[in-house]
């Protein structure tokens, strides 16, 4: 059951002016009230019931999460146990961002040099945990090879329409799918992940951009990928729509494929320009979350802050005086920010041990409306 004890003053306001609109509004809202649906009606019961348990904490408290947490972190490498989240607050992550750029062409290792085993291995672990795993996909451009940031116009139109195209396209969806399913639990289950497909894409810069593609197109890629996902026999999944910075609601969802295919709301924004940027961030991420918190509740959905960060944190007290005021209106089920490479010592977006910002994030990370890992 969703419930929202923290409800901000506008949210309420929204609901209350559609309850006056008439009784049938405020039947339909007390109806939402209910279990949530996976949107693939094959999910298994371990899927159903992580969507059940976000669902939960949906709108009073946020889960902490971090891209590639036990992989890797600031200048170490592969270190069995090893988290910077947990060197620097006494707990992992409770939700753990992995990805899988790479898995199309049947490679052992990802575009960040990572092997598949391992990324399977962390997963598993992680789900033993008790934490919440979801997966990003970096994939090549299937009509040339190039990378995801390759833009050549048509790529999707040419997925969709040239045979030749779509066929290497299923292959990769084939092997994604192999990996999805290989995700075994020790009863034999699978470990449910949340997929977010095809990520900002209302930006400029993969493939599947807005500018390279049209909304209906947009729409039938990710309609096509469930397909083929869902007859791969691939049901462990919950689908993330994530869209990047958007100027207002209708672009958020003038791609969106439909309730029917998609599980959860996610935004991707990221804070740039260190304390200049506070005010424009905090802004438009508030903003855009609260929209998203009313379209949840309507729509029966939940929804996530998929992906954020202030690269290098050039605010020592950014997690408890930016990002923790900007949960605090909506409280998304989750937020994730981005990795901490091992060979770039800038890239970086949670405090590892002796960074400056090590004391404001262990106190983030104690507060009681942010649930951390074991
Ligand atoms: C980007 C950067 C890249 C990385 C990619 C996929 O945001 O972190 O270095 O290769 O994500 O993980």
């Amino acid at each position: 059951m969703m419930r929202r004890k923290h409800l901000n003053h506008s949210l309420i306001l929204g609901l209350l002016v559609a309850c006056s609109l008439g009784a049938a509004t405020c039947t339909s809202n007390r109806q939402k009230d209910t279990r949530q649906i996976p949107c693939d009606s094959q999910a298994t019961n371990a899927t159903d019931s992580l969507l059940q348990v976000l669902a939960s904490d949906c709108g009073t408290k946020t889960r902490f999460g971090h891209q590639d947490d036990t992989l890797y972190g600031h200048q170490w490498w592969n270190q069995e146990g090893r988290s910077d989240v947990l060197e620097t607050t006494g707990h992992y992550p409770a939700v753990f961002g992995w990805e899988l750029g790479g898995i199309e062409h049947g490679d052992s290792c990802s575009l960040d040099s990572v092997s598949f085993d391992d990324i399977r291995r962390q997963i598993i672990l992680a789900d033993l945990r008790g934490g919440i795993n979801t997966i990003s996909w970096h994939l090549d451009n299937p009509l040339n090879g190039h990378s995801s940031w390759d833009k050549t116009n048509n790529t999707v139109q040419a997925i969709l329409n040239d045979s030749t195209v779509q066929t290497k396209f299923r292959t990769w969806l084939g092997r994604l799918a192999t990996f999805f399913t290989s995700l075994t639990r020790d009863d034999g289950t699978l470990v449910p992940i949340l997929f977010r497909p095809f990520h900002e894409h209302s930006g400029n810069w993969f493939w599947w951009g807005s500018p390279y593609c049209t909304p209906q197109e947009y729409k039938s890629l990710w309609k096509l990928t469930q397909k083929i996902l869902k007859s791969a026999h691939v049901h462990n999944l919950l689908y993330i729509y994530s869209p990047d910075n958007v100027p207002d609601n209708k672009t958020y969802f003038e791609r969106y494929p439909g309730d029917d295919l998609v599980d959860v709301l996610g935004l991707d924004d990221y804070h740039r320009g260190g304390a200049d940027g506070v005010a424009d961030y905090t802004e438009r991420t508030t903003k855009r979350l609260k929209m998203m918190a009313k379209e949840a509740y309507q729509r029966q959905k939940i929804y996530v802050f998929s992906e954020t960060g202030s690269e290098s944190l050039p605010m020592t007290n950014w997690y408890t005086q930016v990002l923790t005021p900007i949960l605090r209106e909506t409280y998304p089920a989750y937020v994730l920010v981005w990795r901490n490479a091992y060979n770039t010592p800038t890239h970086f977006f949670a405090p590892y041990k002796g960074n400056a910002s090590e004391k404001d994030f262990k106190k983030f990370a104690e507060q009681k409306d942010i649930i951390m890992g074991k």
